[in-house]
């Protein structure tokens, strides 16, 4: 029987040294529900900083967005419930702009969800559903008439690697059109206590999410990781700008997944690396914009400077 994308994902990942897991794989539905109360934890900053930029400065951003009159199509990659978009989907509709969303979704079920709330919220909405990859939504953007904006949104660019980082952003660059734009939010370099504590919360909800990954390999590829015997760390490089976590085997164990018909070996204190969440400066910002062929047309920030929400252009 041919392995899913996962089991070749976790063969390759445990196969190799240092062992790693991709944070891609964290958002199953257990995953997902952690994720959405991470977003609530008075230490996680991000997304209640996001919220207040798009909240207070919808109308410039909004203005960013579509420099010219005229028809146009609001994409969203990774919508998720869509509660920071609804802030700017409202001030659209406000100012009665000729505009559709199409927020792109891979899940279907993830999908129907947000549609059915909008439709129900924001009834006189103009909505397309992608449910594609990000790749194929991308390619097809120069098929919708007018002119285009991206949004990505959440700090979600952080959880790429440089390397992948660049592809992704010369990926999403190539369809743009002169009057097209990007919205990408980035958290920003703080205080690095503050960043530490925002990936170990004092509840231990980011435990429990990222301990998840290994609930998921037991549930969906038949292992017997013993969770006793793992935990979460997770620590922020200032230099690296990187938070990095990690799982810990706190002993000597063996773990076998039936699926992938072997087992695996971990020393104690060996570590599996699950996620990195890069903290960004604004002249690193312009750098990378530069080098993926984009300009920084308009920054929207808090004013702690806290995080920010980038409109990029050709
Ligand atoms: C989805 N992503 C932007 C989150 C982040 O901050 O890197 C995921 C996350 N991981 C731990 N806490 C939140």
């Amino acid at each position: 029987m041919p392995h899913s994308d996962f089991a070749t994902h976790v063969a390759q990942g445990l196969g190799q040294l240092p062992k790693t897991l991709s944070s891609m794989y964290f958002y199953d539905d257990v995953g997902s529900q952690l994720f959405q109360q991470i977003m609530g934890l008075p230490e996680y900053y991000p997304t209640r900083t996001e919220y207040a930029i798009l909240q207070e400065q919808s109308a410039a951003i909004v203005a960013a967005l579509r420099p010219e009159a005229g028809p146009f199509s609001l994409v969203e990659l990774g919508a998720g419930d869509g509660l920071k978009t609804k802030l700017l989907l409202r001030e659209l509709l406000r100012q009665q702009a000729d505009f559709t969303y199409a927020p792109v979704d891979i899940s279907a079920g993830a999908m129907s969800g947000l549609a059915a709330a909008l439709r129900q919220e924001l009834p006189t909405l103009r909505l397309d559903p992608v449910v594609e990859d990000y790749a194929t939504a991308l390619q097809q953007l120069p098929t919708r008439p007018g002119s285009k904006a991206v949004l990505f949104l959440g700090s979600n660019i952080g959880n790429f690697g440089p390397a992948e980082r660049l592809a992704f952003l010369r990926q999403l660059a190539a369809p743009l059109a002169p009057a097209d734009r990007l919205l990408i939010g980035f958290d920003l370099q703080k205080d690095p206590r503050r960043i530490r504590a925002a990936y170990d919360d004092a509840q231990g909800i980011t435990a429990a999410f990222n301990l998840n990954l290994l609930r998921r390999i037991n549930r969906e590829l038949e292992a017997d990781f013993d969770l006793r015997y793992w935990q979460h760390y997770t620590d922020y490089n200032p230099l690296a700008g990187a938070v990095r976590s990690f799982l810990v085997s706190t002993r000597a164990q063996q773990v076998q997944i039936n699926k992938l018909g072997r087992s695996f070996d971990f020393a104690a204190w060996e570590v599996i690396h699950t996620e990195n969440s890069y903290k960004f400066t604004r002249p690193q910002i312009e750098e990378m914009a530069r080098e993926a062929g984009l300009r920084v047309a308009a920054v929207f920030q808090d004013t702690a400077g806290d995080f920010a929400d980038v409109v990029l252009a050709k």
